[in-house]
């Protein structure tokens, strides 16, 4: 594992086994100067949880490759908020849902259910670790106390 000020626990959620762009993703991330902790495929809410906590990680990675990512990452925030990591980046990206629909609401829902960015499987994955680093830069400059507010009243 690369050693680094930025580290993530990256992982395909639920039953899903797609595993080759785990490895991708794992292999850009650090080349791109992030840690990772790499949990593989099917991995459960509170497998996430745990990396996170117990390598205090700036991040959560999730893929979802089959489709059912909406079941499997229902509730995932309001997990961690329990778990007393309310405020960590959570990013997701992959084949999101079954079958087509336009981006624009899928991103709309995931957001809705606590994700910090949504990302499509084609897009830039350097732009994707560029805002990544960005983001826990910002968020160790100032925290982001409201939207953990938000969704603990929710
Ligand atoms: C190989 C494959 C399989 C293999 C997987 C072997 C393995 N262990 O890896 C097997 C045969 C097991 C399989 C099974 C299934 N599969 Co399959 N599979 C594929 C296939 C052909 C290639 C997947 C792949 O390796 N892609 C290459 C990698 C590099 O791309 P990727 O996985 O998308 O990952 C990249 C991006 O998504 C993105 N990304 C991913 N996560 C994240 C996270 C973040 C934060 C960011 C920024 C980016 C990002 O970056 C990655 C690297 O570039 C795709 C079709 C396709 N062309 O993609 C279908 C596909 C993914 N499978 C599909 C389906 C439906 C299934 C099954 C449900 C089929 C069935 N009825 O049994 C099962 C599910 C099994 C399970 N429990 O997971 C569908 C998913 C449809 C959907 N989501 O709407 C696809 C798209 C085929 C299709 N067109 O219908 N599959």
């Amino acid at each position: 594992m690369v050693t680094s000020e930025f580290k993530v626990v990256l992982g395909v959620i639920g039953a899903d086994c797609h595993a080759v762009g785990n490895k991708i993703l794992m292999n850009v991330i650090e080349q791109l100067g992030v840690s990772v902790v790499n949990l593989g495929v099917m991995v459960s809410q509170d497998e996430f949880i745990d990396a996170a906590i117990e390598t205090g990680a700036d991040a959560i990675l999730v893929s979802s490759i089959y489709g059912h990512g909406e079941i499997d990452c229902m509730g995932l925030r309001e997990r961690c908020i329990e778990r007393g990591i309310g405020d960590i980046l959570l990013y997701i990206g992959g084949n999101l849902i079954v079958g087509k629909r336009d981006f624009d609401s899928i991103e709309k829902q995931f957001k809705a259910m606590g994700f910090d960015r949504v990302f499509r499987a084609g897009d830039d994955l350097k732009m994707f670790v560029d805002m990544l680093k960005g983001e826990i830069v910002q968020k160790r400059a100032k925290g982001r106390p409201e939207q953990v507010a938000e969704l603990c009243k929710a």
